[in-house]
């Protein structure tokens, strides 16, 4: 019998879960959330977590990590390194995508990312890109990929080599449902995007505000509202990615109030930047081009509401890293632009050939903090809720991450509530080469990572080795079930 009870035992700590906040002690064992209580028995080692609030790790459901293109690139964020940050922000685990081709089956499509994905040091997840939903895809692939725990699947409406017709959308639909997988959406009008883009070229407006002014939010707003109809045709629950303005999560709560299982995510840049960044002196705004777009200040407010009021339930990093230097500033290849390079009179592209995303893996979970809890406008629980639980739930995790229960993994978060600092890319861990957050002053940084009851984080030095991260298979679960409510009672995705 051993002298201690538990591996490890963080003493004092303000426990913030999903639900509430209290002091107490918490004890791990294995790896795993052993016991929560007053005067917990001594563990072999022992951290003084008094004045610490202490949350789960954060799970971030929506990362571009490591994608392969067709064209043999890969881009720069390694697993190693994108965990690294992640870890460094409080983030334990994330979802990421396994591309696919258009052209080409899953199994031929971006060869060897499932391996590469083994050097993480953060626990991971896959959501699987359909942008070819041929039979042999829907009927023998998909149903493999779900049986090997990888229940989620992605499609876009936009971008041109990704993009799914409304029929294709269709058939994906159903082959989730009939399979109990989450379908998640990138919801804009494509031939809308074109249009305006095309015209703003003629017009000679280039500049990286003009990405915003191809795709406003009515663009959003349209793709969305025909999102959710075709999930209600086909009655498959989905999550609309990245909602970036009032009139994208008005529709998603106007259906949830008709009882479709309808969920929406935003992202600290739809809070924090705005049409100010992408107008920034000496092509800078390339930085903060992002889809959907950026928005007027404005819109901030309309967001936070949404989170407050529920409609908008999950926070994500949408990481997806291009650097200023040899990527934003030189057009580099990559899916996630939208047309060939116009070159501008400096060498610098127009605004359709920028490559979208922004870097914030490690960044999410602070700037959430700061501008969430510090700032009064969210409360711890709904921190957890909207950083790490909902996420978990939406995704199969439930039970395992996102929770502070006996049982769960011992992913933890020691935040240092008080701490007033500054984001600045010299301290971030991720390969990028800046960061749209530069000189943004925070209060409340994570102090200490725990990741299964290891310290993979202290105080800024990431200690987890890559490769100690692990694959997290995900089996069948309630919030990815049909609703079992279908027009005329006529079940069209099951013939
Ligand atoms: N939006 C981005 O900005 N980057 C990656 C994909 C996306 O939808
Ligand atoms: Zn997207
Ligand atoms: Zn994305």
């Amino acid at each position: 019998m051993s002298d201690f009870d538990y591996d490890l035992v963080l003493r004092g700590g303000t426990l913030a879960s999903a639900a509430e906040v209290f002091e107490a002690d918490l004890g791990i064992r294995d790896g795993v959330i052993a016991a929560i209580g007053r005067g917990l028995r001594r563990g072999r080692e022992e951290i003084d977590a008094r004045g610490r609030i202490i949350t789960p790790g954060g799970l971030d459901s929506h990362c571009h990590i490591e994608e392969l293109g067709q064209d043999g690139t890969a881009q720069e964020e390694s697993f190693a390194s994108g965990s690294a940050a992640a870890l460094a922000g409080g983030t334990t685990s994330f979802i990421c995508f396994l591309p696919q081709w258009k052209g080409h089956s899953l199994a031929a499509s971006a060869p060897g990312y499932a391996e590469r994905a083994r050097r993480s040091r953060a626990d991971y997840s896959f959501h699987q890109i359909i942008t070819d939903p041929t039979p042999e895809v829907l009927e023998r692939e998909v149903p493999a990929l779900v049986a090997r725990g990888i229940r989620s699947l992605k499609v876009f409406l936009t971008y041109d080599p990704l993009r799914l017709t409304d029929g294709e959308f269709l058939q994906v639909l159903a082959t989730a449902r009939r399979l109990g997988a989450m379908v998640t959406v990138h919801c804009e009008n494509f031939d809308a995007i074109g249009w305006r883009i095309q015209a703003l070229l003629k017009a000679g407006l280039t500049d990286p505000l003009q990405h915003a002014w191809s795709r406003p939010p009515v663009v959003e707003r349209e793709a969305t509202h025909r999102a959710i109809a075709l999930a209600e045709l086909a009655d498959q629950p989905i999550q609309v990615f990245h909602v970036s303005c009032e009139e994208a999560a008005a529709e998603i709560a106007a259906a949830r109030a008709r009882g479709v299982k309808v969920w929406g995510e935003t992202c600290p840049q739809y809070v924090t930047l705005s049409h100010d960044d992408l107008r920034a002196p000496d092509f800078a705004g390339a930085k903060a081009v992002c889809s959907p777009a950026l928005r007027d200040r404005a819109e901030h407010a309309r967001i936070w509401r949404r989170i407050q009021d529920g409609t908008l339930d999950v926070v994500t990093s949408d990481h997806c890293g291009f650097s200023f230097a040899t990527a934003k500033k030189a057009a580099g290849s990559s899916a996630y632009g939208t047309g060939a390079a116009v070159q501008r009179p400096d060498g610098t592209p127009a605004f359709n050939a920028i490559p979208n995303g922004v870097p914030g893996i490690e960044t999410r979970m602070p700037v959430l903090f700061s501008e969430g809890v510090s700032k009064g406008r969210i409360d711890l629980p709904t921190f957890v809720r909207l950083s790490s639980a909902n996420a978990a739930k939406l995704f199969g995790l439930a039970g395992r991450k996102g929770t502070l229960a006996p049982g769960a993994d011992a992913d933890l978060v020691l935040w240092d509530p008080d701490r007033e600092t500054t984001i600045t890319q010299s301290r971030l861990h991720h390969a990028i080469d800046y960061t749209p957050w530069e000189g943004m002053a925070i209060k409340g940084w994570p102090a200490l990572t725990i990741r299964r009851g290891e310290v993979a984080m202290r105080e800024g030095e990431v200690l987890a080795a890559p490769g100690s991260g692990r694959f997290l298979p995900r089996g069948p679960y309630a919030l990815a079930a049909p609703s079992g409510r279908v027009p005329d009672g006529f079940d069209a995705a099951a013939v």
